[in-house]
């Protein structure tokens, strides 16, 4: 099914200005893998703002923020299941049951520049078109994808190699490649849901674990490991899904008003974090004055870009039939957005 993305904004909104007398009373469920201030909820609020006004008021969506339904993998089953129409559902997650998603796990595949990287979530072919038959198996429609910022990892003892990884049980989200991602950085990776890592931290279960700035500062992950650090490895990804019956069920009005909302909400989300990691970094240095900021040098990151060499391969080998194609559409949808910004 060819959808209306970024080329069809023009159609998409002369459609939804005329939908409010075509389109029914309905309540769209829309859960979260995080609180309405971070990341994902100023996207659903952009996103519920665009819907309700697009409609006349007719649509109206509610958003269900973290700790509301569960993990990330309950609120997945629940949109399987159509209890709710709308959900975050991270790579890091999906990739136990749609792998392919989990090329978005191999490090130092997506680019750093923020111009590039942004280009590659707006027009990538593989998000916008080839993802779609993947979800649809497992009963769900791709709305968007976006990036939430660089990773960093928090420790508690300081990382410069991956030899410091030694030993240190490091949490990740609960897709396999991720597993093996910090097998190849040579710590021993320890998947759990986000709603223990806090007190895994705290107790020491854990020595560290990765997640973009934004999140460290808002979770206050800072408060419970001691060094931030810089790898430049990989950007934390979204992904919106939606239940495919209720999907594939909208009217045309629908529809647009829908894809109207995914355009203005990914455009706001990119340009809400402009500064976002720089000042959540300034407010944990404020916090924590004694936090330490490592910056590995390109020297230093070499070892870590070699290991993901491995990790590439793994997901060839794990992600099945159709994961190397998926793995060079990858690379050519990155290689488009360099020329395109260039
Ligand atoms: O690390 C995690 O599990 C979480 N990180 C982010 C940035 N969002 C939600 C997710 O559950």
């Amino acid at each position: 099914m060819v959808k209306a993305r970024f080329g069809g904004l023009a159609l998409a909104a002369a459609v939804a200005l005329t939908a409010p007398a075509a389109v029914d009373a309905a309540e769209w469920k829309f859960a979260l893998e995080e609180a309405i201030h971070e990341v994902q909820g100023v996207y659903a609020t952009k996103f519920k703002e665009v819907v309700e006004a697009e409609s006349g008021g007719e649509i109206t969506v509610t958003i269900y923020p973290y700790g509301t339904l569960g993990e990330s993998a309950d609120v997945t089953e629940l949109t399987q299941a159509g209890v709710l129409q709308l959900a975050n559902a991270s790579p890091g997650f999906t990739g136990s049951i749609i792998p392919e998603v989990q090329v978005f796990s191999v490090p130092y595949l997506l680019p750093e520049d923020d111009a590039v990287l942004n280009e590659f979530f707006r027009n990538s072919e593989l998000i916008r078109e080839d993802f779609d038959p993947l979800f649809e198996q497992q009963g769900l429609a791709v709305v968007d994808f976006y990036p939430e910022g660089e990773f960093v990892m928090t420790t508690k003892e300081p990382v410069r190699s991956r030899d410091d990884l030694d030993g240190v049980k490091f949490r990740v989200m609960t897709s396999p490649l991720l597993v093996e991602t910090y097998n190849a950085f040579g710590a021993t990776p320890t998947p759990l849901p986000w709603g223990e890592v806090y007190s895994s931290l705290q107790l020491n279960m854990i020595g560290g674990q990765e997640n973009p700035m934004f999140f460290v500062e808002s979770t206050k992950m800072y408060e419970v490991t001691d060094y931030i650090v810089f790898t430049g490895h990989n950007t934390y990804t979204t992904t919106i899904v939606g239940n495919l019956d209720w999907y594939n069920g909208l009217s045309e009005e629908e529809r647009a008003i829908l894809d109207l909302a995914q355009i203005e909400a990914f455009e706001h989300i990119l340009d809400y974090q402009k500064t976002l990691a720089e000042d959540s970094l300034e407010k944990i240095l404020e916090a924590k004055p004694e936090i330490e900021v490592i910056r590995l040098s390109d020297a230093e990151r070499e070892p870590f870009r070699e290991a993901a060499a491995a990790v590439e391969a793994k997901f060839v080998e794990m992600a099945g039939g159709r994961a190397a194609e998926v793995l060079e559409q990858f690379k050519a949808d990155v290689e488009a957005a360099r020329a395109a910004v260039e």
